[in-house]
């Protein structure tokens, strides 16, 4: 009699039991780790993001859990390198060119229109350049994983009117990312760049700090800039992606076996975020045609003049150094500037 009731308490408590066990089991992982980036939780980067994170806790048996932060909830990207350094997070994605505050030759990848298109910008990236950047990043003491992740070629969009030759960027209050080659391009412009951080860059063009800013499509869609932006201008002007950073003491804390699911399965994530983002700009541009944007494509020619005019390409290849731009040249497959 008492083994049968016995039984039957445990019974019942066995449904409410689990599910306790379960939660105890995600707080109690053997490695809590955060992942912090800029975009919103719709952007492809962020739904690959979590299907790796699941992938992770799976194949690790609960021992690593890592709980995404998207859209600058644990600060802005400047503020999120500094953590990912000290620790304060332990995954970071970031652009190559944002990067570059601290890793200077990071932002060879963004150098204006050295991309003509995704053809090259995958092999350069898996290829001898990405090497060549993640080994200057590994100097910094950050580690970096094998693939990059997409962002995009960037278009510029503004609420004062379309961009139709570098004539149209003269002057023009620009927004663009915290990196030295930003500001250094959109000065070769003459526009009047100004340096700020994308947690901010919707209040800045609600409230007309600024004209305009540059960004790949999937972002103009899915932060919504369509709202405060009324034109689209397909510049194409620099291929962007980002690095997945960790912290260097909290991924050697992790057992190599581990660390090879973690690498293996956010690189598998960054492979399929590029084919989302190459889908979404096959239709985006009607989805923000329908949000009320107006689109123009413009010639390349003058902006790539109007850079080659000012000396941009000279500089950059002077602060890279011969051997980052040989390696950046051979990748794109044409002689710059
Ligand atoms: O800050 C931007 O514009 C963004 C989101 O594209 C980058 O992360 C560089």
């Amino acid at each position: 009699m008492t083994i049968t009731r016995r039984s039957l308490m445990i019974g019942a408590a066995a449904v409410p039991l689990v599910a306790t066990i379960r939660h105890a089991g995600a707080q109690s992982a053997e490695f809590n780790y955060k992942y912090a980036n800029n975009l919103p939780i719709s952007h492809p980067m962020n739904v690959r993001a979590q299907e790796a994170v699941d992938k992770i806790r799976e194949e690790t048996s609960g021992r690593v859990a890592i709980q995404i932060f998207p859209s600058n909830q644990l600060g802005a990207d400047t503020d999120m390198l500094s953590q990912v350094r000290s620790g304060g997070v332990e995954f970071f994605t970031l652009s190559p060119l944002i990067l570059s505050t601290l890793v200077p030759n990071a932002s060879i990848s963004g150098i204006g229109f050295a991309f003509p298109s995704y053809d090259q910008v995958w092999p350069a990236m898996d290829g001898d350049l990405g090497a060549y950047v993640r080994a200057e990043i590994e100097k910094a003491n950050l580690v970096v994983m094998d693939k990059i992740w997409d962002n995009g070629f960037r278009q510029i969009t503004s609420s004062a009117g379309p961009i139709e030759t570098a004539e149209s960027l003269k002057g023009m209050k620009i927004r663009v990312p915290v990196s030295p080659l930003w500001t250094s391009m959109f000065t070769a412009f003459e526009s009047a760049p100004a340096s700020i951080n994308f947690a901010e860059v919707y209040s800045a063009l609600q409230t007309g700090i600024v004209d305009g800013q540059e960004n790949p499509l999937a972002i103009i869609s899915t932060a919504k800039l369509y709202e405060v932006q009324k034109f689209c201008s397909i510049t194409n002007h620099m291929w962007d992606g980002f690095w997945f950073l960790a912290n260097k003491a909290a991924w050697e804390a992790m057992p190599e076996d581990v660390r090879a699911i973690v690498a293996k399965n956010l690189d598998e994530a960054a492979v399929n975020e590029r084919a989302d983002v190459a889908d979404l700009n096959a239709t985006l541009k009607e989805e923000l045609v329908s949000n009320g944007m107006e689109i123009n494509e413009p010639d390349a020619a003058s902006f790539r003049e109007k850079l080659k005019d000012a000396g941009f390409y000279a500089e950059w290849k002077g602060k890279y150094g011969d051997e980052a731009w040989a390696i950046l040249e051979k990748a794109v497959g044409t002689t710059l500037g």
